[in-house]
């Protein structure tokens, strides 16, 4: 969302939840629990956008629904350094984009979700100099409708180039047909475009 949409929203946001997560990490990214603080407003949902095309291009196999059309999403040539680049973004605080797939884990392997992603950068031209650009998402993974990673997407877990390797194992269903669902929420409806490098799932 614009920044001075944002800021009209953000005067009438209310705090409904905190949420105690923890989250487990394999490779270069934090792996203490975080303090999410999950910000809500009533009356934000926003219009949806046709963006599987763009996701089935990117990442082919995987579905997406409810993409919000704040920001522009789908894909960039380049952004943040990198090529190719997918866009998502919530349909309002309480509806998250949603990106699935089935997928056959195989036997006698490890297994491992891996995905590079980062958050919104682009600096208002009026924004206070030196001030951090709040601009974070939460995102989800489900297998099976079963929740078994959470990390908020900020620059605090991104290294020196602003992107965070995350990875899920995806071992102990080894020999099962899964449906794996990545859900990009919102946290605070300020920046919450969400920005994927690489979907992937290894084999090894
Ligand atoms: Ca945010």
């Amino acid at each position: 969302m614009s920044y001075a949409r944002c800021l009209d929203r953000l005067v009438a946001v209310a705090m409904v939840a905190v949420i105690l997560v923890s989250a487990n990490i394999l490779g270069g990214c934090a792996t203490e629990s975080e303090q999410v603080i999950e910000l809500e407003q009533h009356g934000s949902a926003g219009r949806r956008a046709d963006i599987s095309k763009e996701v089935a291009k990117f990442a082919p196999g995987w579905e997406v629904v409810d993409c919000g059309d704040d920001m522009g999403p789908g894909l960039r040539a380049e952004w943040g350094g990198r090529k190719n680049v997918l866009v998502t973004h919530p349909t309002s605080t309480m509806t998250p984009c949603v990106l699935t797939k089935e997928v056959d884990v195989p036997s006698g392997k490890r297994t491992t979700l891996v995905l590079c992603v980062s958050q919104d950068r682009d600096l208002p031209e009026d924004w206070p100099k030196g001030q951090d650009l709040p601009a974070d998402w939460l995102l989800v993974v489900k297998v099976n409708g079963r929740e078994v990673f959470l990390r908020l997407v900020s620059k605090k877990i991104c290294t020196e180039d602003g992107w965070a390797t995350l990875k899920v194992d995806l071992s102990p269903y080894a020999g099962e047909s899964i449906k794996l669902a990545m859900e990009h929420h919102a946290n605070n409806w300020a920046w919450e475009s969400g920005f994927w490098s690489q979907i992937a799932i290894e084999s090894k």
